[in-house]
């Protein structure tokens, strides 16, 4: 199906970026806007849409990022901007924890349908992805009477105390050079995970992966210990890394025969990211609770905890909430971007994406000798860079890739535990010619960059 886009879309720079305009916001943002929130892209966006980013200095990038897996129906769907506009006409704010309105009922009832598994479902609302897994262990905890948590190498799961302590990677988000954000929140645990590109043993399968972490919980917790095991289904800031078949269903399993919470953290993989509603479905698993949020809502802040009936009901009333906490006017959006995701068939067009780009990625691989792997579902899609023909990992090849795509116009991000990794996140309403010329940029610039390494 064709798109109706309000912006053209068409990539096309008018300045050096970031353009003098983006340069005098920088300025301004100097004075006043704390040191510890970094920007990836220098340049100031003025509009949106489709798979265009529009800069304050009319510069037009072709965005392969989604502000980070978010904006999956574009960043003006016309159903989110409708949804939004009528609910603001109406009022912005009563607090559901006060006087509830629908919009609440609805998203939770979406989410309790669009989940997989039957059985009965509940949710709670939040603001954010970090929330939502605060908000899930909590329910874990109340509703085991234990204190423990798993979580894996490579994980992330946000930046708040405990989403710092469940997240595995140190600098930026547990601290800096020399300095850290710890105490840490207590009872996390860390797991391996299964990373088919980096095993010692490249004939561990996806089970026996599973039986390694089950030996570490066992002889370090044991499983009457545990309340919750959290786990990414495709880890999104640790490198887009695809667990070995197997090794999720295994872990749910283990979970059940201890009467541990599985908690599947989908706030990167969810909503049609992956190609399906959520991404536990490519291994037939039915987590016991899911954490959501980013694409949920076209951009408004928006998160909840969805699962089991009897886990959300384990809580006191009370127990949980938040001033905010499912907002009428992100309600409204969500309500629309679930419209569009299922009209537009986004699940269809993530897996078009993947068809599209997932051959030509692997050809640029085999072709420059940089790229170790190649990996993801859906439109979530990475390759890892490695020293040419060995394994190290390539952090500085992909900071050069990603400025020589900014020059060119495309917006791509990086993720990885060791930085090496660059991660395609486009709009799931992205065109395809739009989503073509962006991977020809990718790959000149990426040969570009690889034959610099073996020339020098
Ligand atoms: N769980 C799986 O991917 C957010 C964060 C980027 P919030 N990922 C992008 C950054 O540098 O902070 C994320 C996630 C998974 C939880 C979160 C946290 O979601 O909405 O950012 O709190």
């Amino acid at each position: 199906m064709t798109m109706d886009y309000r912006l053209e879309q068409k990539r096309s720079l008018r300045t050096d970026v970031p353009g003098p305009r983006s340069a005098a916001l920088a300025a301004r943002r100097e004075n006043v806007v704390g040191a510890g929130v970094a920007s990836a892209q220098p340049f100031y966006v003025q509009d949106a849409d489709g798979g265009i980013l529009v800069d304050v200095d009319g510069n037009a990038f072709i965005d392969l990022g989604s502000g980070i897996a978010v904006t999956s129906v574009g960043a003006s769907d016309a159903a989110v901007v409708g949804g939004v506009r009528e609910q603001a006409g109406h009022f912005t704010h009563t607090c559901f924890l006060v006087s509830p309105y629908e919009g609440y009922v609805a998203v939770c009832e979406a989410l309790a349908e669009l989940t997989p598994g039957r059985h009965a479902k509940k949710a709670v609302l939040l603001n954010s992805g970090a929330e939502a897994v605060e908000n899930a262990v909590k329910v874990a905890r109340i509703a085991t009477g234990r204190s423990a948590v798993v979580a894996f190498d490579h994980a992330f799961h946000g930046r708040t105390n405990l989403t710092m302590a469940l997240t595995a990677k140190n600098a930026p988000y547990k601290g800096g050079d020399g300095t850290t954000f710890g105490p840490f929140a207590p009872e996390i645990y860390r797991a391996p995970m299964s990373y088919p590109f980096r095993e010692e043993n490249p004939e561990i399968t996806g089970a026996q992966a599973a039986e390694r972490a089950i030996r570490m919980m066992e002889s370090q917790i044991g499983g009457h210990g545990i309340a919750a095991i959290i786990i990414e289904p495709v880890q999104g800031e640790g490198g887009f890394i695809v667990p070995a078949p197997g090794f999720l269903p295994r872990l749910a399993e283990y979970a059940r025969e201890q009467g541990i919470v599985f908690i599947a953290d989908e706030v990167q993989t969810g909503f049609c990211r992956t190609g399906a509603w959520f991404a536990s479905e490519h291994e037939g698993i039915v987590p016991d609770l899911i954490t959501v949020a980013k694409g949920m809502a076209g951009g408004l802040p928006l998160a909840g905890v969805v699962g089991r009936a009897e886990l959300l009901d384990a809580v006191h009333g009370g127990g949980l909430g938040g001033t905010y906490g499912g907002n009428p006017v992100a309600c409204a959006a969500a309500l629309g971007a679930f419209g569009t995701m299922r009209e537009a068939d986004l699940n269809g067009r993530a897996r078009r994406i993947e068809e599209i780009a997932r051959p030509r990625l692997e050809a640029l691989a085999a072709e420059t000798g940089v790229v170790g792997d190649v990996r993801g579902r859906g439109a979530m899609l990475a390759l890892e860079f490695v020293t040419p023909g060995g394994t190290e990992p390539d952090a500085e090849i992909v900071k050069r890739i990603i400025a020589g795509c900014r020059a060119e116009g495309v917006v791509i991000l990086s993720a990885g535990t060791y930085g090496n990794v660059i991660r395609l996140l486009p709009p799931l309403v992205i065109g395809e010619d739009l989503l073509a010329e962006a991977l020809d940029v990718l790959a000149a610039v990426t040969r570009a960059a690889a034959g610099a390494l073996t020339a020098g």
